[in-house]
């Protein structure tokens, strides 16, 4: 199959990448393959059998496929690659006499083999190597574009997009860029994640038709992507039945909308037989959904489960719900307890293949939030784990902001205390705690020549794929993975400088984004009026997003007790609703989340609130300029072009951390009289 096809052309790649020779042999390459990836010799088609491949002996062997080569055959195999045991996407490596073995069940588990051999690099063919299986822990490993498909007036092409146009979309129009989308699917491939969805949750008119007239370009991209095991989702609107299929309703108790979803998805299954499925922002900030004919969350997820069970799709029904028009008078809304509170009593009534979609955080991708507790409130029902790789909240991809250990801290958070399962162990799938789901992070993939803007990061895509298949990696070893694969060492010059320059950029830099923004949990005082992007400390502060930090001349942060406050800390099981409850227990980065505290309050690090605000925002800027001045040392060593780019971007990141700095540490100082103790400068 076009897997298969794949397989061969990235091993041609590979070899032609290393001076080396591929050859196929049982199958007829795709036309042009061979010629255009074959040896420079010209010494194409036919011939010597797969273990031929370069000097350094490989077999790639697809278990199952009819006989297996000899040189399988007598390869030691570890526990857990027994016959089918790899599954669809596992590989097996090990090492058969002068020849390392790449084995796979499944097509797509050879690509996955393949771009692991090429991540190790000659080390793949150390004799002393030894043999391992290696399995994704989460099935599905997703990326949601934000991409519209007409320029919205105020989100414009991609919303929350940094990294220039859509590779999908443009003014209206499918792009059609395949060479394009071609090196997309590789891309993927190569950090392991399998599906995508091409649009918006924000489903406006011309994308609401994706699933109808427009279908053909879905299925474009979706044939584009097959070779790589990436299987396509749409964002779909609830209100479809009435916006695009013309009857006057969407309640999901009427058996003409339950016909016309069952007809419609027939229809995308006919054109894209391997159709991921629906992805739905239902009654949340504006979208539609079941709430307008009194149904529930359930009721719409399984309206739209019913219709693609037969196919095999899957519903991903988001969580991320709650009253945009809330009033800041009233102190009883919290918006952090709002998914809990609308879905875990609904667990249990999901269909088996609902997958309800959770941001990590209970409010909104913020540099530093609890995990959210709708995560552990859930084991009968299927979850997605939500994270944001587009750095809407860090930075913008103005700012060098690796998000590798955030995401390693969520998935390695033990919900029920410290001998119970992570989060990562419920979204895989474990007895009596969860179902097992997915991983699903926001894309921050454009149209600009390095993929993602600033071309640092790429290494947030890169982790993203990389701990979705294995989420006890630590994140530096990822980033050593990305930035050989980058950088590679023979194109450098001194490649030592070049890991460590970046490692010193990019290892702590997310603890540097969260000192010199908004540090103890407290989130949110990003510019309402400039798309999030820089400081504005009350900018939200009397809005109707019901997200507020509550600074008065006394002190700062939200009360979400039991207690006195709203209650959140409650939704947590133990040990964590206790330790939350507790002003003593809590810890600092997470106390202004729940607790509402006088500036003179002493963390548990030693110092006061105030105190940590004016040295966290003073250590920040330094350390960006730090990062500034370290970045020089890549001059004459990487690409001249992205060395500029970069440089740009730190320029920016410099001025705007300063900015950070200096309007919440005046704010605070001009709020609570309270003199900095090492006597620095406060405007
Ligand atoms: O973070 C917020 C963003 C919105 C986004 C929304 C969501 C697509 O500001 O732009 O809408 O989250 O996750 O649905």
């Amino acid at each position: 199959g076009p897997l298969v096809d794949t397989v061969f052309e990235e091993v041609t790649r590979a070899c032609a990448d290393h001076g080396g020779r591929a050859r196929r042999t049982g199958a007829t390459p795709p036309a042009g393959t061979t010629d255009s990836a074959g040896p420079p010799d010209g010494d194409g088609g036919g011939g010597p059998a797969a273990d031929e491949v370069d000097a350094t002996q490989v077999a790639l062997v697809l278990r199952g496929a009819g006989a297996l080569p000899a040189v399988a055959g007598d390869a030691p195999v570890p526990a857990g690659g027994e016959p089918g045991a790899l599954g669809d996407e596992g590989f097996l490596l090990t090492r058969d006499g002068a020849v390392t073995v790449l084995l796979a069940d499944a097509p797509a588990g050879l690509l996955y083999g393949l771009f692991h051999l090429v991540r190790l690099g000659e080390t793949a063919f150390d004799p002393a190597r030894p043999g391992a299986v290696h399995r994704p822990a989460v099935r599905r490993r997703m990326l949601d574009h934000w991409d519209n498909v007409d320029v919205h007036p105020v989100m414009g092409q991609v919303e929350r997009g940094y990294a220039g146009g859509s590779i999908f979309w443009r003014d209206g129009r499918a792009r059609r860029d395949l060479a394009r989308l071609r090196a997309y699917g590789r891309l993927l491939a190569a950090c392991g994640i399998n599906a995508i969805s091409v649009n918006n949750v924000n489903v406006h008119a011309t994308e609401a038709r994706l699933l109808t007239d427009r279908l053909g370009d879905v299925a474009e991209i979706a044939d584009v992507l097959r070779p790589y095991g990436v299987r396509v989702h749409l964002s779909v609107t609830f209100a479809a039945p009435v916006v695009v299929g013309g009857l006057a309703t969407a309640d999901p108790r009427e058996r003409r909308v339950r016909d016309w979803w069952a007809r419609t998805t027939r229809q995308v299954y006919q054109r894209i037989p391997d159709f991921g499925g629906y992805l739905v922002k239902a009654d949340s900030e504006g979208q539609p959904g079941p709430f307008a004919y009194g149904r529930d969350h359930a009721d719409g997820a399984n309206l739209l489960a019913e219709a693609l069970a037969p196919h095999g799709g899957v519903v991903h029904w988001r969580a991320f719900v709650y009253d945009h028009r809330q009033d800041w008078r009233d102190r009883s809304t919290d918006r952090a307890r709002a998914a809990y509170d609308h879905f875990a009593p609904l667990d249990g009534r999901f269909d088996d293949n609902v997958v309800l979609q959770v941001k990590y955080g209970p409010m909104d991708f913020q540099a530093r939030e609890p995990v959210s507790p709708v995560i552990a409130a859930m084991p009968a029902t299927r979850l997605a784990v939500e994270f944001q790789v587009t750095q809407e909240y860090t930075g913008q991809q103005r700012h060098v902001c690796y998000l590798g250990p955030c995401w390693s801290e969520v998935l390695g958070f033990r919900p029920w205390g410290p001998d119970g399962h992570r989060v990562a162990d419920v979204v895989a799938g474990v007895p009596d705690r969860g179902r097992g789901g997915d991983l699903v992070a926001v894309s921050n993939v454009g149209d600009d020549p390095y993929w993602t803007g600033h071309p640092l990061a790429q290494a947030n895509l890169y982790a993203f794929g990389r701990l979705a298949w294995d989420p006890r990696r630590d994140p530096r070893a990822v980033l050593d993975e990305w930035i050989d694969l980058t950088f590679p060492p023979t194109t450098t010059g001194d490649p030592e400088r070049v890991r460590e320059t970046l490692h010193a950029l990019l290892d702590d830099s997310w603890r540097t984004y969260e000192r010199y923004t908004a540090p103890l949990g407290v989130g949110f005082m990003v510019s309402p009026a400039n798309r999030h992007y820089g400081p504005d400390v009350d900018g939200y502060e009397y809005s109707r997003w019901g997200t507020y930090h509550f600074a008065d001349r006394d002190g700062v942060g939200v009360d979400r007790t039991r207690a006195t406050g709203t209650g959140f800390a409650g939704q947590y099981p133990q040990p964590w609703s206790t330790v939350y409850e507790s002003v003593d227990e809590c810890p600092d980065e997470l106390l202004l989340f729940f607790h509402h505290v006088p500036y003179g309050h002493v963390l548990r690090g030693g110092s006061t609130v105030v105190q940590h605000i004016y040295d966290t925002h003073f250590a920040g800027a330094e350390e960006v300029t730090a990062m500034r001045e370290r970045w020089r040392d890549l001059a004459g060593l990487v690409d001249p072009a992205l060395y500029d780019r970069v440089g740009e971007r730190l320029d920016e990141q410099v001025r705007s951390a300063t900015e950070w700095r200096d309007q919440i540490n005046t704010y605070f100082f001009r709020k609570s009289g309270v003199p900095d103790a090492k006597g620095r400068r406060i405007h």
